[in-house]
């Protein structure tokens, strides 16, 4: 990983004084800030679908150029289970009547291996998970917090895309570059279109076209560029009751945080506290080369994120509609 400072304070400590929305939608309350997103933000953000253009925010599970992972995780691999070589002779093709032969396969996946939601209860410290629930729920399977009730909910709403690679003049942002929120408020003024409450946040940095250029070589000193923390960003946050943040990294923030070395300090401010839904790994490209053509910014988002019971994370492909 990094050569972080063994002096690195610890969470607890670090965010002692920070906000939170623990119930704030009741105790038993497992989707947090996607409360946010009612009937009014979604008939909002309707209006907004103009042309009929679409565009799927999924990357490919199984390319052939690989798969980036968090450090740990290892790429989805596919299993072909079945496929007309089982009907050769002495094949484990079944013999149906009317001479039906099909094709099978399944995945063995980390469900945080790709393009995915994570549940509110994906990580924690202090013993507590996400509304104050306790962390011992997630032994064996979450049994509060998991990722279930925010497939179950779906996630629709107005998005605005923050090119943060575009705004900076980069192809790409760099290992552990940052940014704050007054960065995205610069970049929202720039590309003509301001952050509005309640606004999903779509983020840029195109860092994994590092990946495919580099290849492993891409994981030494694993850093990846990305909002930092600052009281002052939760806050604003907290203000603007983002519902979801959703970026092109495999983990939505700067990996460690060069203030003071802590690694996934917002995953813990704003996803266990606040209960800002995080989306990570998301493929952003045609998206954006897109909205740097037409210069609308603002578009309605749809996500399903799968239904997977008890579990951390679940892929999802996001669909936007300009
Ligand atoms: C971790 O939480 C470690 O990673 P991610 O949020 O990317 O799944």
């Amino acid at each position: 990983m990094t050569d972080t400072p063994v002096t690195a304070p610890y969470l607890g400590e670090l965010l002692k004084d920070a906000p939170s929305n623990w119930g704030k939608w009741g105790p038993d309350d497992e989707v947090g800030a996607l409360n946010y997103l009612g009937p009014e933000q979604v008939l909002a953000a309707v209006k907004l679908v103009r042309s009929g253009k679409v565009f799927t925010l999924q990357r490919l599970i199984g390319d052939p150029k690989g798969d980036p992972v968090w450090p740990g995780r290892t790429p989805a691999v596919r299993t072909q289970v079945l496929d007309e070589s089982d009907w050769d002779e002495g094949g484990k093709g079944a013999d149906y009547p009317g001479g039906l032969h099909y094709a099978d396969d399944k995945i063995d996946a980390y469900l945080q291996g790709s393009t995915q939601y994570d549940a509110l209860g994906h990580l924690w410290y202090d013993g507590k998970i996400w509304n104050g629930f306790d962390a011992r729920t997630t032994v064996g399977g979450l049994q509060k917090a998991s990722v279930e009730p925010i497939a179950q909910r779906g996630v629709v709403g107005r998005a605005v895309l923050l090119d943060m690679a575009r705004f900076r003049g980069k192809a790409t942002l760099e290992k552990g570059e940052t940014f704050t929120h007054e960065d995205l408020v610069a970049c929202a003024e720039a590309q003509g279109t301001p952050i509005q409450k309640r606004d999903i946040l779509v983020i840029r940095t195109n860092f994994l076209q590092l990946f495919h250029e580099q290849g492993e070589a891409f994981y030494e000193g694993f850093n990846e560029p990305g909002l930092v923390y600052s009281p002052e960003l939760v806050q604003w946050f907290q203000d603007m009751e983002i519902p979801n943040l959703v970026t092109d990294t495999i983990a939505n923030e700067v990996t460690f945080d060069p203030n003071n070395g802590v690694a996934l300090v917002l995953h813990n401010a704003l996803m266990r506290n606040l209960g800002v839904t995080l989306t990570e790994i998301a493929d952003l490209e045609q998206l954006a080369a897109d909205c740097a053509e037409d210069q609308q910014y603002a578009f309605l988002y749809v996500a399903a994120p799968l239904k997977v019971a008890k579990a951390a994370g679940t892929p999802v492909n996001p669909v936007v509609i300009k």
